[in-house]
């Protein structure tokens, strides 16, 4: 067999036990640095569309845009994507019956530790197929110091969308993606031309306005970032634009005409919205995919813990994700979420304290102006009683 022959038997060796694992794309690129990536997200950081996120720097920019400062060897990069969307999202809120929308990826199972172990078996696969100095493999899943979606462009995986997320034919856009950066030398796949074309639909349908240009997105008015990364307070304006979303946003994914095709395609298959497909990105039976909001408000420490233990809705913390829920209770203002919200006002976290306050205020009427009143009386914090005056002068 020549040097090339064998490259090639390999790369193919190695998607066809990829595709077995359950990833539905892989392809290849090298590990060459990735200058234009590097410069975009600097370029990012210094116009400060990263705020917020503090981890974010300079220098991880250029450890991530490099897989060779991670794997000095590294020859090839195995860009990876998996399908998630099970369903076409929805929202439940019925009169007297408020709901929120969960982001179709926090459905299921965390993805980070169900593509970590799909990962983990296509290294050991790699490695036991590859001469022994080829030992050492890094493997990448969102929080890793890579740039994912520049990989994905790069091996032609997908296209960059002009909402930032990589789009491909067959999937759409509902794609975790993930890496394996090896030392071996595989046959690089080539990028794609496509690209969105005149279509500009994603950009006008952000509810935060949050996109400043085609293929630029400021962090800090993402709904994803506001609901997920997001510890403190949100802001007070962007709160009567996040809706009933509760733990990120698909809308600008939701609009794009790629992923309808796709959804159209999966159901004719019979492969979408049927309860046994893919069945760890199904909705959790406790939880499902537009969840009651007024229990979410009751859980304790432990309550949370339980209900979202392996869900990646845990990253928001029991504070973060009840101070979303109080403000999907104050858009939706069904007086029936006044008793649990006057409740949340003795919580022991001022930052549901005083979301639940803006809640409040946002629903108005006699019952919410007392509890309120009555909340004043007590409360130490400081923001906690900013928010009492907002609320009460609302
Ligand atoms: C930080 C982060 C966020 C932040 C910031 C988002 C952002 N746009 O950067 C927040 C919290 C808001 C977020 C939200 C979401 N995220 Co996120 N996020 C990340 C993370 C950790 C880093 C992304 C990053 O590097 N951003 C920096 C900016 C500058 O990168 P960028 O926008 O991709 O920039 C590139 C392009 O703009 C391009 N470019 C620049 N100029 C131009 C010009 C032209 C003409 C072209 C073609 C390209 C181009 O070059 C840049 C560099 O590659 C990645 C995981 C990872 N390790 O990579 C996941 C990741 C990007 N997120 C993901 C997902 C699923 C989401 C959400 C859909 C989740 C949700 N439902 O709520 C939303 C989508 C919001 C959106 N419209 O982007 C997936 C994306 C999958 C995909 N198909 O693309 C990733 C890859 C996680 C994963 N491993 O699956 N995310
Ligand atoms: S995820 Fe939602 S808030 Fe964020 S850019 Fe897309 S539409 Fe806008
Ligand atoms: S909605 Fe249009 S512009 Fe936006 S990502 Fe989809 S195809 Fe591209």
């Amino acid at each position: 067999m020549t040097h090339s022959v064998a490259i090639t038997d390999l790369t193919e060796r190695i998607r066809d036990y990829a595709l077995s694992l359950g990833f539905d794309l892989v392809r290849f690129t090298t590990a060459d640095p990735m200058p234009d990536a590097e410069a975009a997200l600097k370029e990012r950081i210094g116009q400060g569309l990263m705020g917020g996120l503090d981890w974010f720097t300079a220098e991880r920019a250029e450890v991530a845009a490099n897989p060779r400062a991670l794997l000095p060897a590294a020859q090839s990069v195995i860009a990876l994507g998996t399908f998630y969307l099970t369903d076409a999202p929805r929202d439940e809120t019925a009169p007297g019956d408020p709901h929120g929308r969960l982001s179709c990826y926090a459905w299921g199972d965390d993805y980070h530790e169900v593509i970590r172990a799909r990962l983990d078996a296509l290294a050991a696969f790699i490695r036991e197929n590859a001469p022994p100095e080829h030992e050492k493999i890094i493997v990448f899943v969102d929080t890793g110091r890579m740039v994912d979606r520049a990989i994905a462009q790069r091996s032609g995986l997908g296209w960059y969308g002009k909402n930032t997320n990589i789009l491909t034919k067959g999937w759409g856009s509902w794609l975790f993606l993930a890496e394996v950066v090896t030392s071996l030398e595989l046959a690089p796949d080539e990028p794609l031309a496509a690209n969105c074309g005149q279509c500009e639909v994603c950009l006008h349908a952000c509810p935060t306005n949050a996109f400043v240009a085609p293929y630029v997105l400021d962090n800090r008015r993402c709904i994803s970032y506001l609901t997920i990364e997001l510890r403190g307070s949100i802001p007070m304006e962007l709160r009567p634009l996040i809706g009933t979303h509760i733990f990120g946003c698909d809308i600008c994914q939701q609009v794009c005409p790629v992923n309808l095709v796709v959804e159209k395609r999966l159901r004719q298959r019979g492969e979408f919205g049927v309860p046994g497909e893919r069945p760890m990105f199904q909705p959790r039976p406790a939880t499902g995919s537009s969840p009651a909001l007024i229990p979410l408000l009751k859980l304790d420490d432990e309550a949370f813990r339980e209900r979202f233990r392996h869900s990646p809705v845990k990253r928001a913390k029991r504070r973060g994700l009840l101070r979303n829920v109080c403000v999907a209770l104050g858009n939706i203002g069904d007086p029936v979420a006044i008793p649990a919200l006057s409740d949340a006002l003795h919580d022991s976290e001022p930052l549901v304290r005083g979301h639940a306050a803006w809640a409040l205020g946002r629903i108005g009427g006699p019952d919410a102006r007392a509890a309120l009143e009555s909340a004043q009386v007590d409360e130490q914090d400081a923001t906690v009683q900013q928010e009492l005056r907002c609320a009460l002068a609302m």
